[in-house]
């Protein structure tokens, strides 16, 4: 499915709207026989003012409103996302703000057009229309802030990823700086940041890995997470939260990666307790696989891989031992292992 904020499109500021209104305001024409009276004229040519501005105002306040879908109507992923990267509450607030001043405009328009229709002074018609004019202006001016905080927050929930429901989806999880993203990078098309220090990877990042079986073209999802930290739920922070949210709403199968070596910087125990952490909650009672991958072989030594195999019970098949860095025979292994737990 794709991101529903995919078409939440850049805002116009008080100050642009006001001027796209104003100016097409003053530009319009109202209808209106040469013959006509002066004040029959003047009634009209006003009139047709505050209706466009008051229109344009209206549309293109419509317009925001309806490109920022409702965020109670979108799938619990997206939903979660969204609330983990933007205050929902204060955007739907915000949206609340501007659908408020509608009325009130309308009623404005409302009134004024009654004034100018009792009017028998040409001057007091175009001094209502100013009054009009400043009143839209006041009332748009206060709408600055939610004009302004709407476009802060559009870039990044334009940015979530789009995913495919139809197609599986392979989470890749683990401590920080384990490799997560170099694998992603190394078996799919994601191209995540790869750097040697922890929380390179702030949020959900997909590629995708094309296979080929029975000469049927098949896609998975390969997505990167950002690290989880060994600490309860209430204190994780809002990046590891996504990672949380994507082992929970969206995989089908797990890879959970541990770096046997010291360089990952964090010990082997935190780990391992991540590991039956995730087992205990993202497994939904063995329907999701979780595989259990084992990094950085070209650094670790026979003793590293010994200590965390005994820590977890493992027997020598229940683990791949891999370089991410490298795509030799044992990431194809791992490979095909994952394709054939899901297609
Ligand atoms: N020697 C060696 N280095 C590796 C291997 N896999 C990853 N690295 C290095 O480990 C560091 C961290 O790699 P990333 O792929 O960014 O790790 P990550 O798990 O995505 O890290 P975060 O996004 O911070 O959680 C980088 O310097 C990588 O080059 C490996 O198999 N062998
Ligand atoms: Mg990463």
């Amino acid at each position: 499915m794709i991101n529903p904020f995919a078409n939440f499109y850049r805002v116009p500021t008080s100050l642009e709207l006001l001027d796209i209104a104003f100016s097409r305001a003053m530009k319009s024409s109202a209808a209106v026989s040469k013959n006509a009276p002066k004040i029959l004229k003047a009634r009209k040519k006003e009139i047709k003012r505050i209706q466009v501005a008051i229109k344009e105002i209206i549309d293109r306040i419509l317009k925001i409103i309806k490109m920022v879908p409702i965020i109670q109507e979108i799938p619990e992923f997206y939903r979660e996302l969204a609330s983990l990267i933007v205050n929902t509450d204060e955007l739907r607030l915000t949206l609340g703000k501007l659908n408020g001043i509608l009325p009130i405009l309308s009623k404005i328009e409302k009134d004024y057009k009654t004034r100018i229709k009792n009017s028998e002074i040409p001057k007091e018609i175009a001094k209502y229309r100013r009054a009009v004019f400043g009143r839209i202006s006041s009332i748009i001016n206060k709408q600055k802030k939610s004009l302004n905080y709407l476009n802060e927050i559009r870039g990044e929930l334009r940015r979530i990823p789009s995913i495919d429901y139809e197609i599986p989806s392979i989470v890749i999880a683990g401590y920080p700086n384990v490799g997560k993203s170099s694998l992603v990078r190394l078996i799919s098309t994601g191209k995540p940041e790869v750097q040697p220090y922890p929380f390179t990877t702030k949020k959900i990042i997909i590629g995708h890995h094309i296979v080929e079986k029975n000469y049927d073209m098949m896609k998975l999802q390969i997505i990167d997470t950002p690290g989880i930290l060994d600490r309860p739920m209430s204190k994780r922070n809002k990046i590891e939260l996504q990672a949380i949210l994507a082992l929970n709403l969206i995989s089908d199968l797990i890879i959970f990666i541990f770096d046997p070596t010291p360089a990952c910087g964090y010990d082997i125990d935190c780990q391992v307790d991540l590991y039956y952490e995730i087992c205990d909650n993202f497994s939904k009672d063995g329907k999701i696989p979780i595989i259990i991958v084992f990094n950085k072989m070209d650094l670790a030594n026979e003793e590293e891989i010994q200590f965390l195999k005994n820590k977890l019970n493992l027997n020598k098949n229940d683990f791949f031992l891999i370089n991410a860095l490298i795509k030799d025979e044992n990431v194809k292994e791992l490979l095909e292992f994952v394709i054939n737990k899901l297609i």
